[in-house]
Formats: structure tokens, sequence, C-alpha cells
């Protein structure tokens, strides 16, 4: 049973806890989850606040869509250095997500577009029920993207399809999204929940260190040139088993109490 999380939220983000999963929801369904400065805000509030015994979070949106990206209405009222400012709340925001405390289940249904698609992007595992599509309709407004999009979303699809995207308003559905790698899960309309609370439960049953090296230590060491990745994962590795929490899951192993890896 869900109950709620006590952390001070807009009305445009509600967040419940179940066990040590904390379930974090976009819920402006009547403005398509458009993110306006409050929620995003909010966001990074959320991500900052995370109390020590929550271990993973779900994140989601209300209603037919998981997120309209950016809230338009409020873009005409800024000029260059309040845009800068803009952009680097989003950047704020979403690097509390990708770099935080805890790994991000997101599920993704409907329009996840725009900002929405960089929201996304800053999660660690991606869900799509098979409504979801993708869309950077930046280029067509005249606009570019702000909240990181330029960062992470060519490392997940590649700059070609970011840029024919961009250009040309190219849409993906959430098969082809899947199959380009955007998603690493993809399953029939309203199974998102189910299956991305499957997973954030399986994630909060890791060590808090392997978590830890998995978000901050994998994507870091993917970045470096190989002779400093094979460094650092050689000290990432020997702290790992060096934990308690791993010496037990071994010796569980070892004497038959922990479960063998099979086909899913
Ligand atoms: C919005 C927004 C929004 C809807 N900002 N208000 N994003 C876009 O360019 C996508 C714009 N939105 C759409 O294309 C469509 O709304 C959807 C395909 C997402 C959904 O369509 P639909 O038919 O379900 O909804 P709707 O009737 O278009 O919208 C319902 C209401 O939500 C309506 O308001 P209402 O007061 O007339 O009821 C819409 O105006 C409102 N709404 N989307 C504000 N985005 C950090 S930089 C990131 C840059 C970007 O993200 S650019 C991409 C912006």
């Amino acid at each position: 049973m869900a109950e709620r999380l006590a952390i001070k939220l807009p009305s445009s983000l509600v967040a419940e806890r179940e066990g040590a999963v904390a379930i974090l929801r976009l819920n402006r369904p009547h403005k398509r989850n458009a993110l306006d400065d409050e929620t995003i805000i909010g966001l990074e509030q959320f991500f900052a606040a995370l109390p020590g015994e929550i271990a993973s979070v779900l994140l989601l949106g209300e209603g037919e869509h998981f997120s309209a990206g950016l809230d338009l209405s409020e873009l005409s009222e800024r000029n260059v250095t309040q845009g800068i400012a803009h952009s680097g709340l989003w950047h704020r925001a979403f690097e509390k997500i990708e770099f935080g405390k805890v790994p991000v289940v997101a599920v993704l249904h409907g329009a996840v577009v725009g900002g929405g698609l960089e929201l996304a992007a800053a999660a660690h595992v991606r869900v799509a029920e098979s409504s979801a599509y993708y869309a950077l309709p930046e280029g067509s407004r005249g606009i570019y993207v702000g909240g990181g999009g330029s960062v992470r979303l060519p490392r997940l699809i590649g700059v070609a399809r970011m840029m024919d995207m961009m250009l040309t308003g190219r849409t993906y559905s959430a098969d082809e999204g899947h199959a380009m790698g955007l998603t690493t899960y993809l399953v029939e309309p309203g199974k998102g929940f189910a299956k991305g609370l499957d997973l954030a439960q399986r994630i909060a049953g890791n060590t808090p260190l392997t978590n830890f090296a998995v978000m901050q230590a994998l994507p870091r060491i993917a970045e470096m040139d190989p002779a400093s990745g094979y460094a650092v994962e050689a000290l990432m590795s020997a702290i790992a088993q060096a934990d308690p929490g791993a010496k037990a899951r071994l010796k569980d192993f070892l004497e038959k109490r922990a479960p063998k890896v099979t086909r899913s």
C-alpha cells in the first residue's frame, strides 16, 4: 500500500512511497504535464530532499501523456539573460536526478516530447508503454533544447537521430524508441506502473554501494579515456567487493541461500 511522502511539493507533483520506493507523478494532466518553472523547482527540491530510507524512485505522468515538455506559455516572458538562467534551472534539477541520491525508473506513455524527453533522458531506466511517442518540437517552435538534451540524448540515440528530430520534426514511436535503445522495456498500455514498480523495487534491494557505483561511477568511466577508466573501475570494484553488504551476498550464494541467475 502506498503512503504519502512528506516532502513539500507544488500541486503539479504528487509523491507517495511504497516501501523503499518513492513514486513521483507529474500531476498537471489538464496541461499535458507541461513543465513550468514551479514544477522544475519542485523536481529539484524533491530529489534533493529524498529521505535516507528511499532507495529508488519511480517517475510517471498523470493523464494521457508523460509530458508535453516546456510550458510554452511562460516562454515569451524571457529575455536572453533570463533564458540562460532558465536553462540553468533545468540543468540543476535534472542533474539532481541523473547524479542524485538513488536510481530513477521513468515510465513513459503518450507524448514524451521536448523537455519531457529531456526529463526522461535523465532517468536511469526507462520503461515505455506502447502508446509512447517521442519528438523534439523545439525546432518547429523556433527554440532549442535547454534541459540537457544536447548532452544526454546524443548519448542515448546518437547525434544524427537527434538532428533529424529537431530539423524535420520527426516523431519516433514506442517501438522505434525501443529498437534504438531509448527505452529498455516496452509494455502494453496500462502496464507501465506495475513494471516500473517491480524494477524500482529490485533496484531498491541492491546494496547502496552498488547503486552508487552504477549511477555515479559507470557513466563517468564511460566518458574517460580507457586508461583512466580501467584505473577508476579497479578502484570502484575493490571498494564494492570490500563492502560488508557484498560479502554477505556472496556468502549467501556460496551457502545456497541466494537465487540463481535465470532466463527472464
Ligand atoms: C500546453 C503544452 C505546453 C499542451 N505548454 N501548454 N512542447 C510542445 O511543443 C508540445 C505542445 N503540445 C502538444 O503538441 C499537444 O498538447 C500534445 C500532443 C502534447 C497533447 O495533445 P492533446 O490534444 O492531448 O492536448 P491539447 O488540447 O493540445 O492541450 C491541452 C491543454 O494543454 C491546452 O491548454 P488549454 O488551456 O487550451 O486547455 C494546451 O495549450 C496545453 N498544453 N502542451 C503549455 N507544452 C528546457 S527547454 C525544453 C523545450 C521544449 O520542451 S519545447 C517543446 C514544447
